[in-house]
């Protein structure tokens, strides 16, 4: 990907452990690297396509000015979020904070914090047989809508589907939908949790009905297996009611651990 690159912008804050660090403030420098797709801009001469490095200088600076953090861990992660948040068209970032007058009492250049942060895509299924099933689905994109660290890229029909899985209850109407997120999927996955709790998801019977069931089935193209969150989800491929839906959103998506796309997961399985 494209970069647009900052070095060592200087920026005196009050950052720091030690109470005179926060009262008399000190010099930061910040390196950053913005990953973005330059080739429109360049090819057009427009800066209106890409993204004003001056005015992400004016950004830092106010932003790190304008918080006291202890940590300049803090200011990294903070100051990367709030850049990605404001700057619609950076992917990711690189983002150094260095700090030359840590108070060390040795002989140093600088010490620093260096952490790439960015937007992920991911996908997610939903489902549900209970009560008002479509308003379920349709509050649970709103309320993704509404997360500023959620952008809902597309979202498939609702489809209704029988019940898979040997428990006799009624049909589901499910769907699938394509997200850029800042979180990382554990923090996803907590997201997620939040918005069915808040739909009266009771865990009863496995694989049982449910007012609102998310799951997440792709992110990037990470491979997780860990007690609470696999990804993919472990039996995509087996389920009709998940790959249908996605189909219509992202047929050439590929399944990282089996190596296929989602029309041939979905091929195989109709066949
Ligand atoms: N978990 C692990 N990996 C993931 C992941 N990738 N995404 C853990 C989401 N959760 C994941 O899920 C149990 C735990 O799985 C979570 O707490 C999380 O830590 P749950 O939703 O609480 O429990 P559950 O729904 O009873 O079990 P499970 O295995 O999630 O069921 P599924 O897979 O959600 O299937 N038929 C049709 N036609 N349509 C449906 O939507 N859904 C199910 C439920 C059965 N049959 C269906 C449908
Ligand atoms: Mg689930």
């Amino acid at each position: 990907m494209d970069q647009i690159r900052i070095e060592n912008l200087r920026i005196f804050a009050h950052h720091g452990v030690y109470q005179e660090e926060n009262e008399k403030g000190q010099n930061f420098y910040i390196n950053a690297v913005l990953e973005t797709d330059t080739m429109s801009a360049g090819i057009l001469d427009d800066l209106s396509l890409s993204t004003n490095y001056g005015e992400v200088c004016r950004f830092l600076d106010a932003y790190v000015k304008g918080h006291t953090y202890k940590l300049i861990e803090t200011v990294a992660e903070r100051t990367a979020e709030a850049l990605l948040l404001t700057f619609p068209l950076v992917r990711r970032v690189t983002l150094e904070v260095r700090k030359p007058e840590a108070p060390i009492p040795l002989t140093f250049e600088s010490v620093s914090v260096r952490i790439e942060r960015g937007w992920h895509k991911a996908y997610l299924s939903c489902g549900s047989n209970m009560g008002d099933r479509r308003k379920h689905l349709e509050e649970a994109v709103a309320a993704l809508r509404a997360d500023e660290k959620c952008r809902v890229l597309k979202v498939s029909d609702w489809i209704e589907t029988p019940p898979y899985g040997g428990v006799e209850q009624d049909d589901f109407l499910n769907g699938s939908i394509e997200l850029s997120t800042l979180y990382t999927p554990q923090m996803l996955l907590e997201k997620l949790h939040e918005i069915e709790q808040a739909h009266g998801r009771e865990r009863k019977v496995h694989w049982g009905p449910r007012t609102l069931d998310l799951d997440i089935l792709l992110y990037e193209d990470r491979i997780l297996y860990t007690k609470d969150l696999i990804v993919p989800h472990i039996d995509m491929h087996n389920r009709c009611f998940v790959l249908e839906p996605l189909m219509q959103i992202a047929p050439y998506a590929e399944h990282p651990v089996l190596h296929k796309s989602v029309w041939q997961m979905y091929e195989a399985l109709v066949k």
